[in-house]
């Protein structure tokens, strides 16, 4: 059995990184790593995120994200993107699939869809077929949207100091990223989960641990233990 593929969505400052480590540390402390470890299944937790989770990624992350004087066009930041994303799953994501790895992923495919697509308004089977191209059919075994309203987001992020490239679109692009990500959600339900995440931050984990739960369970079969909440 190979390992799994997890990803976290949703739009600026919804918590996705906040409770990816969260989600880190209980599978952890849970005893789920050990059991999983101890019959073999999986190797070993990794956490990663696009765009940004290569060395050449890197270089693209503050490309994309880094406030320039020339404005980057929507076909370019698309392209990057995509480029981000191919490095990604053939020098990351596969080979660490490979070795038994449960991936924990800040952002995939789901983000340009609804960034790019609804965002930007770029044609969204252009969009699919760049994704093809990046991910080779890679898709998620599972996506946590986190959905929050975009004026709390953004209010979030802000608070944080100084907004990068994308976080400064106007409101209206923002809103549209949310509604991507709504109809996103709905059109594959059994591949993503939503997250109600404007509650605190323990009762946004709450609900995403017992999705990862039953999820695990279902890859793996029951744990002979309890897990530690
Ligand atoms: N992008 C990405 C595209 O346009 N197309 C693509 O294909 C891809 C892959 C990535 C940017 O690139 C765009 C989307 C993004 O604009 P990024 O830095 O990775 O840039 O941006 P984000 O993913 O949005 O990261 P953020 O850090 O802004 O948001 P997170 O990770 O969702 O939120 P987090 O956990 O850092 O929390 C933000 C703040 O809120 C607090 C935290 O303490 C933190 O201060 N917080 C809460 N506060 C109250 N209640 C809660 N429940 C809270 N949870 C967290």
């Amino acid at each position: 059995m190979v390992g799994r593929f997890i990803v976290f969505e949703g739009v600026e400052g919804g918590g996705k990184t906040t409770q990816l480590e969260r989600s880190r540390q209980w599978l952890i402390e849970s005893g789920w790593l050990t059991f999983l470890q101890s019959n073999g299944w999986v190797q070993q937790i990794v956490v990663t995120r696009e765009p940004g989770g290569t060395d050449l990624g890197r270089g693209l992350r503050q490309l994309l994200l880094d406030s320039t004087p020339e404005p980057i066009q929507d076909r370019a930041e698309l392209l990057l993107y995509a480029a981000d994303r191919a490095q990604h799953v053939e020098g990351f994501l596969r080979p660490h699939l490979a070795e038994k790895s449960l991936i924990l992923c800040d952002r995939y495919t789901d983000s340009t869809l609804a960034y790019q697509g609804y965002g930007r308004g770029l044609d969204p089977i252009l969009i699919e077929q760049l994704n093809q191209i990046a991910t080779q059919g890679l898709q998620s075994d599972l996506t946590l949207w986190l959905d929050l309203d975009v004026k709390t987001g953004l209010a979030r992020t802000r608070q944080r100091g100084k907004a990068d490239r994308i976080e400064q679109a106007d409101f209206d692009f923002h809103k549209r990223v949310q509604q991507g990500f709504m109809a996103l959600a709905q059109t594959h339900p059994h591949r993503i989960a939503k997250i109600n995440a404007t509650q605190p931050e323990a009762a946004v984990f709450q609900e995403i641990q017992v999705i990862l739960s039953d999820r695990l369970i279902q890859w793996y079969g029951n744990p002979h233990f309890s897990p530690a909440t």
